[in-house]
């Protein structure tokens, strides 16, 4: 009999942002998870979300003989993960809740149902927390690092921290054959032409740009033997034909001895397969550009976040606005497209700011850029900075932390126009850059009644 399903909350179907999007990935976390826990002799399934829609898992749930469910869940998930959750309960499952989310809100939900959350990394925790809910003593628990559950007078408990696994190479690969993987190449290949599947090479980012999660890895870095990781490639490429791969490490360039040994094994095995991945600019020169160029970069994506070195200093970014020009220069002189990642009202922003970041895209002219409003993730510094001043307005199961209002910032209206100023201006920089000249007066007066319109929000009165 099934110990353990293991599920996640990202319905593709049922939101309609990430259907516009039509990226998806299969939930890598949870099938390490699996081949982990099969591996040492528990029974475990996966019910991926991904293509199914909440019904059909609330009907699993509710047929089928409950023991204990597995729910990863982020920032984004959240709401799903607690309707699940709820489901599950009321039709008798123990739950288990795990992934970047969860730690951070740990009597959040524990409230919503779950009897346990898992913190940091979850194979060796699971590995010990089954048998323990199989016997259901709160004594034996207490002994189990990493999570944290209820006791029978509700106090909230939170055992000692799990140490991580020091041999990633020990791990099995994730257990892809639980999942219908063929359907996310069919769905990547339709929407965009290429078949894309993804891999990780690393975890865990040891830098410290004060906004992003480490919920899971901390700040420590482990990586895989990189003979291993293009054995897992070339399974990859032979098992089910992608036209191109994802590589969904936090920096992929960040350790350049070990991307020499990688770009040496895929030669050697003459192994070349388009992909895209992150890097830091900071963690880019001529030989890693070439190194990635060699392999079948087609795209690196650089966490640009603003052309304001002061807003790069006070996200402890560690990287240099010139960095980041000289980096994508680097790229388009090997045909390598960029995209760019830039966050608008990073704390004290002000329109100086947004006008370098303005300069900043023009100049350096990445091929994409996507913006956000920066917004306070849970166990962040970003957020216990901004700790006195963030307004929830939904209830916590109704809402993420993207919903999350800062009080003092400029509304959503003002990101607005700093965002249309800045497309428009790029617009501009492009037309005149290929002599376009068409529509030229349009757009600079256009450009003008925005920029008026974003310097008069900034002199009105904040809320
Ligand atoms: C790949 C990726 C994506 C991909 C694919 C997601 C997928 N299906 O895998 C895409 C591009 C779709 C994506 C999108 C987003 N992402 Co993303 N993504 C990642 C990334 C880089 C790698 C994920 C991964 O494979 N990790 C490797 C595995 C091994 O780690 P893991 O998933 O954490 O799993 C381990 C543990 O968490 C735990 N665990 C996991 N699940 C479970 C379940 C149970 C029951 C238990 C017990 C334990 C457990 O055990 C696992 C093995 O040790 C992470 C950063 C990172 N390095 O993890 C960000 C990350 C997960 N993403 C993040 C964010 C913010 C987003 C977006 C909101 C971004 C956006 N602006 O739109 C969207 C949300 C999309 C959505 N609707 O869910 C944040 C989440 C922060 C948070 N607190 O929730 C992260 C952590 C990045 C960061 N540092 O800020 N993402």
């Amino acid at each position: 009999m099934r110990q353990l399903l293991l599920t996640h909350g990202y319905f593709l179907n049922e939101d309609p942002k990430e259907l516009q999007i039509m990226k998806p990935y299969p939930p890598l976390g949870i099938l390490y998870l699996c081949s982990h826990l099969q591996k040492k002799g528990f029974r475990v399934d996966v019910f991926d979300s991904t293509f199914a829609t909440s019904q059909e898992l609330f009907g699993v749930l509710q047929t089928e003989h409950p023991s204990v469910l597995g729910i990863y869940a982020n920032l984004m998930t959240r709401k799903k993960v607690v309707e699940i959750a709820r489901v599950a309960k009321d039709a008798g499952w123990k739950i288990v809740v795990g992934g970047p989310e969860p730690g951070a809100y740990i009597n959040e939900y524990l409230s919503a149902g779950a009897d346990v959350v898992v913190i940091g990394e979850g194979e060796l925790t699971m590995e010990e927390l089954l048998p323990a809910l199989e016997h259901g003593r709160d004594s034996s628990l207490e002994q189990i690092p990493g999570i944290a559950f209820k006791d029978r007078q509700g106090q909230v408990r939170v055992t000692m921290p799990r140490p991580q696994i020091t041999n990633l190479d020990g791990q099995p690969w994730p257990a892809r054959e639980a999942i219908d993987i063929s359907r996310y190449v069919e769905t990547w290949r339709k929407a965009h032409g290429l078949g894309s599947l993804s891999f990780i090479t690393a975890r865990g980012c040891p830098y410290k740009c004060q906004w992003c999660s480490h919920q899971v890895f901390g700040h420590t870095h482990r990586r895989r033997d990189p003979h291993k990781v293009v054995d897992e490639v070339e399974w990859l490429c032979a098992q089910y034909q992608p036209d191109m791969f994802w590589i969904a490490d936090d920096v992929f360039t960040i350790h350049h001895g070990w991307l020499r040994k990688y770009a040496a094994e895929m030669r050697r095995r003459g192994l070349r397969i388009p992909f895209e991945c992150i890097s830091r600019s900071d963690r880019l020169n001529n030989e890693v550009a070439d190194l990635l160029a060699e392999l079948g970069c087609f795209r690196l994506w650089i966490g640009s976040e603003s052309g304001s070195q002061r807003v790069l200093d006070r996200m402890e970014r560690g990287v240099t606005v010139e960095e980041v020009h000289a980096g994508v220069a680097l790229c388009k002189e090997r045909s390598i497209q960029t995209g760019m990642f830039l966050m608008w009202g990073y704390e004290d922003e002000d329109l100086a700011d947004i006008e370098a970041t303005i300069a900043h895209v023009k100049r350096t002219d990445p091929d994409v850029f996507f913006t956000t409003v920066a917004y306070p993730i849970k166990g962040t510094p970003y957020y216990e900075r901004a700790a006195n001043s963030l307004v929830q307005l939904k209830p916590w199961q109704e809402s993420s932390d993207r919903e999350i209002v800062i009080r003092g910032r400029r509304p959503p209206e003002f990101y607005k126009c700093a965002d249309l100023l800045l497309r428009e201006e790029v617009r501009l920089a492009r037309m005149q850059r290929d002599r376009e000249s068409a529509n030229e007066t349009e757009l600079l007066n256009r450009i003008a009644t925005l920029r008026e319109s974003l310097y008069e929000m900034a002199n009105g009165a904040c809320p």
